[in-house]
């Protein structure tokens, strides 16, 4: 009686088995199949004097800068590279919802100036922003797509927020020191980056296709160009910003 089931038994596991072996190839070529979108944004030109902002007027903010600090509207490194660049897939993304990451994006008040200075989110992401000085912010975002919130942040008291609608960008200032500027550039997809001291951005995980990037930056504007990825493949965008 044993041995009459056990061969059903057996078969019924070997073709389990063929069948997860069959599965496995097709997996990974669905995870091959997508990559990145990598680059740099650069300034041509002599890039504008960044100027000292006094911030006498709150001497906890003053304190906390030991040397200068200055603008951040157009930072541009010694190699060319312009940082705080929101690089993003605008076009070319099937019709599709994204979920929004379970990690929540960071809006960090720090010596009285905004940490990123740009920040690059999804929508319906959790936004924490977090007051690390010992003066009180009044964080105060400006958009038209989304709803629009004014929160006073005593030091040390979290709030957590979002924004519903893709916005690319929003401004955001400080009703409490007139020097505070910053920006949130809210997305529907997760296709998209902010570039580092040397202008370089990485778009992770973009499936094949053909694209339309853009580079937003808050002075310069907006540049667009289109970018194709092969099965597997990587893009490349390189994008140029004059004054
Ligand atoms: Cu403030």
């Amino acid at each position: 009686m044993k041995s009459k089931l056990a061969a059903p038994v057996i078969a019924f596991m070997i073709s389990l088995l063929g069948t997860a072996l069959l599965l496995r190839p097709m997996i990974v070529a669905a995870d091959s199949a997508s990559g990145s979108i990598s680059g740099q944004v650069k300034f041509q030109g002599t890039p504008p004097k960044m100027t000292h902002i006094d911030m006498s007027t709150d001497p906890n903010c003053a304190k906390a800068h030991a040397g200068s600090n200055t603008t951040q509207d157009v930072v541009a490194g010694s190699g060319g590279g312009l940082e705080n660049v929101v690089v993003y897939v605008a076009d070319g993304l099937p019709a599709q919802a994204f979920q929004p990451p379970a990690q929540p994006a960071v809006f960090d008040q720090k010596g009285c100036t905004y940490s990123p200075h740009v920040l690059a989110m999804q929508a319906n992401q959790k936004l924490d922003v977090v007051n690390d000085d010992k003066t009180t912010h009044n964080i105060h975002p400006m958009p038209e797509n989304n709803r629009e919130w004014n929160k006073t942040q005593p030091p040390g008291i979290p709030i957590e927020e979002t924004f519903a609608r893709e916005e690319i960008a929003i401004p955001v200032k400080c009703n409490i020191h007139p020097w505070m500027h910053g920006y949130i550039a809210v997305f529907k997809h997760p296709f998209f980056a902010v570039t580092d001291q040397e202008g370089h951005f990485e778009i992770k995980n973009v499936p094949a296709g053909n694209y339309t990037i853009k580079a937003w930056q808050e002075k310069l504007g907006t540049q667009t160009q289109p970018v194709s990825l092969q099965a597997g493949q990587s893009g490349t965008a390189t994008f140029v910003f004059k004054q």
